[in-house]
């Protein structure tokens, strides 16, 4: 039988979606877009430029497999030295011309087994299959305290940062003490004339060098390739080791809370380890790495605040004591919201079923990635994936081979439209709650991770066992298969369900 040619909208062109399209590229798959509402690539990396901004995963670690870049600064990548790596993997692979930049989606209805989709600029258009990769820290949540308008200096988010300030000598307050905050406390704290730290909760903090890596190293990676490969199945490892401490209680746990523990007691000033004391358990929100943040929140330009924010006024913030901290600026490192996958995008599946109204009760996927009423439609870290401290791009990089899978099977004339059954969604969702108990993040505090069911809304096991589940062959009682020529023949299909394609191709140049 010949094989059908499939099209594909990708929404979003961050690291995800990149890893979609360089996945169907590398299967032979041309006819797809990409819709980016930015004007480049990159996401989050090139929406965050805030000074202090790195990744917390190691370099060597966090990066395509198909991709692995030898040059790599640090242990933990700077912020735009990432953005241009994708930057340069979206060129290299010569996905720029298949990007819509300035477009936004605005909806997409499933009829007829196609997706139509009609963006900001007007365009509409109609493909077999409909990917998100809108990302999950995407959209900005900033507090609106009273007054907050009034304030006469800079007033911005940690993720739309104004290069117009100019932060020396200036007094500038950071709220929040989330990773973001943290960074950004270590990146300015040497710059800033005074640097006041408002924090609602202490955070743990765990500590790591950020070392550089030597010119030798690199030019060993460059000249040996299996070095990236060797590096990154040893980060793959270590981390999979790691993330235990976070599904399970047991010696893991217990010795990484040790670790912060010991880091917290390197904070002299008894009254200011006090007030860094979180309340809750190491690791239950995501874990903050630093190895500068106590560091920089001793010196004597920097005050740590925990006094609550009243209201802002012109010359700056008061606090609930009555005191006024004048400013010069004032940066919200308040997070975002977690928990809007897809929008603002108006989806609406078979028989007109909305997003709104598959997701009432909060969002869920089934095996992370798919929903039903919703066929042919597959999100990139959707609700549930394994967003806590480990690679994004090896959870995509799953994810992306998983739905290039279910394209294969199309292209095979297996079925018209796909999607999990309600059931499905059902009995998956209900093994995730009843490992929520489980894991350090349902131990009693409050994070982005927390949905509106009051739990997690992450994965609850490792991510082998994510990459697992989206790797293996599927269970066909768990998918309405529609039309082609192998309706209802899922069990057949499955078998044909093939092994992960070898990894650490390296790039086209
Ligand atoms: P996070 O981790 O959500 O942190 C947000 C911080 O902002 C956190 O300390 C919050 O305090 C604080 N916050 C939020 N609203 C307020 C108000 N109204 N007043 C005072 N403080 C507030 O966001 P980040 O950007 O730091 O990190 C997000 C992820 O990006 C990170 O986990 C990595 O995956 C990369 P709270 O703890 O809620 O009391």
């Amino acid at each position: 039988m010949s094989s059908r040619n499939p099209s594909v909208a990708i929404i979003g062109a961050g690291m995800s979606g990149l890893c979609m399209a360089i996945r169907l590229l590398q299967a032979g798959i041309n006819r797809f877009v990409i819709y980016e509402k930015g004007s480049d690539v990159g996401g989050t990396w090139r929406d965050n430029t805030y000074p202090g901004l790195y990744c917390d995963v190691p370099s060597r670690f966090y990066q395509y497999t198909f991709a692995p870049d030898p040059d790599w600064s640090r242990f933990f990548s700077p912020g735009e030295e990432i953005q241009r790596y994708f930057s340069g993997v979206a060129d290299r692979y010569g996905l720029r011309g298949r990007i819509r930049f300035g477009t936004e989606v605005v909806s997409a209805e499933f009829a007829g087994d196609r997706w139509h989709i009609r963006t900001s600029t007007g365009e509409e258009s109609t493909v077999d299959f409909l990917v998100s990769a809108t990302g999950v820290l995407h959209h900005p949540r900033s507090p609106d305290f009273p007054g907050l308008e009034s304030f006469s200096g800079k007033v911005f988010h940690s993720a739309r940062w104004d290069h117009s300030l100019d932060p020396r000598g200036k007094r500038i307050a950071v709220v929040g003490t989330g990773s973001t905050g943290v960074q950004i406390v270590c990146g300015l704290a040497v710059t800033a004339g005074r640097l006041e730290l408002f924090q609602r909760t202490a955070q743990w903090i765990f500590p790591a060098p950020n070392p550089r890596y030597t010119t030798v190293g690199k030019r060993a990676h460059r000249s040996i390739p299996w070095l990236s490969r060797l590096a990154y199945m040893t980060y793959r490892a270590l981390f999979e080791a790691y993330t235990k401490a976070f599904t399970k209680p047991g010696l893991r746990r217990r010795f990484i809370a040790a670790v912060c523990r010991a880091n917290l007691r390197t904070v002299r000033d008894p009254e200011l380890r006090r007030k860094l004391t979180p309340d809750y358990q190491p690791m239950c929100k995501r874990l903050v790495i630093s190895g500068e943040f106590y560091r920089a929140v001793q010196r004597d330009n920097v005050q740590l605040v925990t006094d609550r924010i009243d209201h802002i006024e012109p010359r700056g913030i008061v606090t609930d004591d009555g005191e006024l901290h004048e400013l010069d600026a004032i940066v919200l490192a308040t997070g975002f919201d977690a928990h809007a996958y897809v929008r603002p995008v108006r989806l609406i599946g078979r028989d007109g079923l909305t997003l709104e109204e598959a997701w009432q009760d909060g969002p869920r996927a089934h095996n992370t990635v798919a929903v039903p009423g919703f066929p042919n439609f597959f999100m990139l870290m959707g609700p549930h994936s394994p967003v806590a401290n480990y690679a994004l791009t090896a959870i995509a990089e799953n994810q992306a081979e998983h739905i290039l899978r279910w394209i294969r099977r199309w292209q095979q004339g297996e079925f018209d439209s796909v999607a999990p059954t309600p059931q499905a969604l059902e009995r998956f969702h209900a093994t995730l709650r009843t490992a929520m108990p489980a894991t350090v993040w349902a131990s009693g505090c409050d994070s982005w991770y927390i949905g509106q069911d009051g739990l997690p809304e992450v994965w609850p096991f490792t991510p082998a066992e994510h990459r697992k589940l989206l790797l293996s062959p599927p269970d066909p009682a768990d998918y309405e298969l529609r039309g082609g020529t192998g309706a209802g023949q899922a069990v057949a299909a499955t078998a044909r369900w093939r092994p992960a394609p070898s990894r650490f191709r390296g790039v086209p140049r």
